[in-house]
């Protein structure tokens, strides 16, 4: 069978990669010709996971998931959050990340984590799985691996970001990983 996962997001596609290999035939949204970047209006990252498995089952009546997630650290009153794509206006990775390291100048609670939404939209019945990972917000960026704001965080219990990881190793405990098995065992229970 064929599921889509309603994404933009390339880091995000190549990091959930072959996870879902075996069950599934994953496609995107330029394979189903679904070319919009889907609105996230929503005001949780639940809510926004869920428009854009709403938009690809209202116009294409297919089963689809999709991810919303974003950084929240505890200092900024969970800033950046649902904004994490966009904090400094624009869709950069590199603005975002400064953007988070000139706000956290001179704070010392670094607390943070990343959190996943996963919305499931499967024979007409939605469903939701979520994954977060602790950490802290260091200095200055370290590592060339990752996306966003990777080379910043830092999980607890490691000494290196998740810039620093290979895919494999950030896909062992990171908040998408984590969502994503939990979606994974889920299939696996419904065949
Ligand atoms: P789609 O909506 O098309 O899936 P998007 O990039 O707009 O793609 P989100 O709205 O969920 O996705 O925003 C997620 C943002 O949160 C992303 O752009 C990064 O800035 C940040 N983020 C999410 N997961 C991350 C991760 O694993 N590592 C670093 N930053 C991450």
């Amino acid at each position: 069978p064929e599921l889509v996962f309603a994404t933009n997001n390339k880091h995000k596609t190549e990091e959930i990669g072959n996870l879902l290999v075996n069950q599934y035939k994953v496609l995107n949204l330029k394979d189903i010709g679904c070319d919009v970047d889907i609105p996230e209006t929503g005001d949780s990252f639940a809510e926004n996971a869920k428009l854009k498995t709403s938009y690809v089952t209202d116009n294409f009546d297919l089963d689809c998931f999709a991810d919303d997630s974003g950084l929240e650290i505890e200092a900024l009153n969970n800033e950046p959050g649902i904004y994490s794509a966009r904090y400094s206006g624009v869709r950069d990775d590199l603005k975002n990340l400064n953007l988070v390291l000139k706000k956290m100048e001179g704070e010392t609670n670094r607390k943070a984590h990343f959190k996943t939404v996963i919305s499931l939209n499967k024979g007409n019945k939605n469903y939701l799985f979520e994954g977060i990972v602790y950490g802290n917000i260091i200095q200055a960026p370290i590592g060339q691996d990752g996306f966003g704001y990777d080379p910043i965080f830092m999980p607890l219990g490691y000494d290196r970001t998740f810039a620093q990881m290979s895919m494999a190793e950030k896909n062992e405990i990171s908040h998408r990983a984590i969502a994503m098995k939990k979606l994974i065992a889920f299939l696996k229970e419904q065949v």
